[in-house]
């Protein structure tokens, strides 16, 4: 029996003690070890076209199952080109691993192919950035990276192995030390107490709920809270589908008539940023009390998990609210009559929220839908409702466009039995296009919408209504981005009349393939925003 293996060997079986069973990646010599390894371990290997999408997969894999997605970068560029989902799972507390190669320590400073500093790179971007300096400490390191993605504030952890470590050895360790998150510890119990004194004793309250409690697996207990508690929910990130649309709580487009007419708002597990316009008026009301809870940086600090299921218990005995709720209940459904224009347009090019409105339709309720555009994904975010947590998957407060593919092909290879759609703009199709190269080599079958409007429309509207220009702002019209997926193997078709928006999606999904439906778009139909993104 072999009982000792080189550092690449070491951290593969740390990844596969861990239950870590993909691996995403592209090849560069500093990270042969533990590619290697990790095929020997029984680790599937998805090697992309980008680096960016490796770690954008990882991020991915996290959000569909809240484990802790892991990819492999090559020194240097490998390791630059992975910043940006570094940065945008930091924004979303995905807790993810990317391991980095490094040039070797016996020649540091001499100039060695892609020598350079990665911690100091991505410090500010992560949970923790360490370099590995012995093969002894690979197994132990690797296994602690994981275990600080998944504890309390999840987020992106970083390692680098210079080259010379990763082939040094050392004894492999029992298979004793288990994988347990720190939650994070109970929040203060007299403070809770006067939280749900609040929110018991208002007369208008909401609940914000945010990605935290995604993280937190405590979808259950925030149910309990709100229907206990008789407190309208509203949502936003990953915990979109935290309860199910026609929820009688449940409120989306009354959402801020709720946070300005509120006497008292639960923010829990969300970040009081712009989203929440920094938690004052005019998007929360001038005299509204707010109480924001979350597993750390919060007035009210613990595991969500614990506190929100205390606080469900503590607000027992409120009052049913009846009027706050109608009211609320009335500005929701008007809100959703005022789209319904939009959503049966007959229009050619197809208006946007018509092709939300038909993916909206086609999509099976346990489909995992992946946001990746301006325009094309406020329309989506806006109008498609999702039945239960995990489903909607957007890039978050970072905004990184060119994510969706990475997070696409992970979301399949998670849950490979469900439709997973990829709602893409053309401009945001461009970024990681290659990507489905990857999914056909893989056969990873993503379905693609392309919402084509020929434009980067998110920025152009608002630059020309404030600006009374636009520069920079256009793309190709009628691209053949279709083409491009069939070249590459998939399966492609350009729609242009909304009618044939369903038979193309159902062929795209019978091919069996990954495919692109381009739907042509119309450039005018600007998205009805009230407020200025920044
Ligand atoms: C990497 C990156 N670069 C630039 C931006 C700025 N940006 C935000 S939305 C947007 C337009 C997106 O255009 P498209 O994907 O075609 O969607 P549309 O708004 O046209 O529906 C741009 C350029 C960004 N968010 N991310
Ligand atoms: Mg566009």
């Amino acid at each position: 029996m072999i009982d000792s293996g080189n550092a690449g060997e070491l951290v593969a079986l740390a990844l596969e003690r861990a239950g870590v069973s993909h691996l995403f990646t592209l090849n560069g010599g500093h990270i042969w070890p533990v590619l290697t390894a990790a095929t020997e371990h029984g680790i599937r290997i998805i090697d992309v076209r980008h680096e960016q999408s490796a770690a954008f997969a990882a991020e991915g894999w996290a959000k569909v199952t809240r484990e802790c997605g892991v990819a492999a970068v090559t020194a240097g560029p490998g390791v630059t080109n992975s910043a940006s989902a570094l940065a945008q799972a930091l924004g979303n507390d995905s807790p993810m691993f990317v391991i980095g190669g490094r040039a070797p320590i016996a020649r540091w400073g001499m100039g060695s192919l892609q020598e350079m500093d990665h911690v100091e790179v991505v410090r500010s971007l992560t949970k923790k950035a360490i370099t590995l300096t012995s093969a002894e400490e690979a197994y132990a390191s690797a296994a602690e990276c994981m275990r600080t993605a998944l504890s309390r504030r999840t987020g992106p952890v970083f390692m680098d192995i210079p080259i010379d470590v990763f082939f040094g050895a050392a004894d492999l360790p029992e298979a004793t030390e288990h994988l347990t998150p720190d939650l994070g510890p109970r929040a203060d119990p007299s403070q809770v107490a006067d939280a749900a004194r609040l929110l018991r004793d208002a007369e208008r309250p909401v609940i914000v709920a945010g990605g935290g409690v995604w993280w937190a697996r405590a979808e259950d207990e925030l149910r309990a809270l709100v229907e206990v508690g008789h407190v309208p929910l509203t949502v936003n990130g990953m915990a979109r589908g935290m309860l199910p649309p026609s929820h009688p709580l449940f409120f989306s487009r009354a959402r801020s008539h709720a946070l300005r007419e509120s006497d008292v708002a639960l923010v829990i597990g969300a970040r009081l940023d712009f989203r929440l316009n920094f938690g004052q008026p005019p998007v929360f009301g001038e005299d509204t009390r707010l109480v924001h809870v979350d597993v750390d940086r919060a007035p009210i600090s613990g595991s969500l998990k614990a506190v929100i299921g205390e606080l469900g218990t503590l607000v027992r005995g409120a009052p049913d609210r009846e009027g706050w709720i109608a009211t609320l209940r009335d500005a929701e459904s008007a809100a959703r009559k005022r789209d319904l224009a939009m959503m049966s347009s007959d229009s050619s090019p197809v208006h946007p929220a018509r092709l939300i409105a038909e993916v909206d339709r086609f999509a099976d309720p346990d489909a995992i839908i992946v946001g990746d555009g301006g325009d094309f994904i406020s329309f989506a975010g806006r109008l498609l409702e999702r039945e239960k947590p995990g489903l909607w998957i957007d890039p978050g407060p970072f905004g990184c466009l060119g994510s969706g593919p990475g997070y696409a092909m992970a979301a399949k290879l998670a849950r490979p039995e469900r439709q997973v759609l990829l709602l893409s703009g053309d401009g945001a199709f461009g970024f990681s296009a290659m990507e489905f190269d990857t999914m056909v080599r893989h056969r990873i079958p993503v379905v693609c919408v392309v919402g084509n409007n020929g434009i980067w429309a998110l920025e152009k509207h608002p630059m020309q209504s404030m600006l009374g220009v636009s520069v920079a702002a256009d793309l190709g019209h009628g691209t053949r981005y279709d083409k491009v997926v069939e070249a590459l193997g998939g399966h492609g078709e350009m729609v242009e009349r909304p009618e044939d928006i369903r038979p193309a999606l159902e062929r795209a999904f019978k091919s069996g393939l990954p495919a692109c439906v381009n739907v042509i778009c119309d450039p005018d139909a600007e998205y009805p925003r009230s407020s200025v993104l920044m």
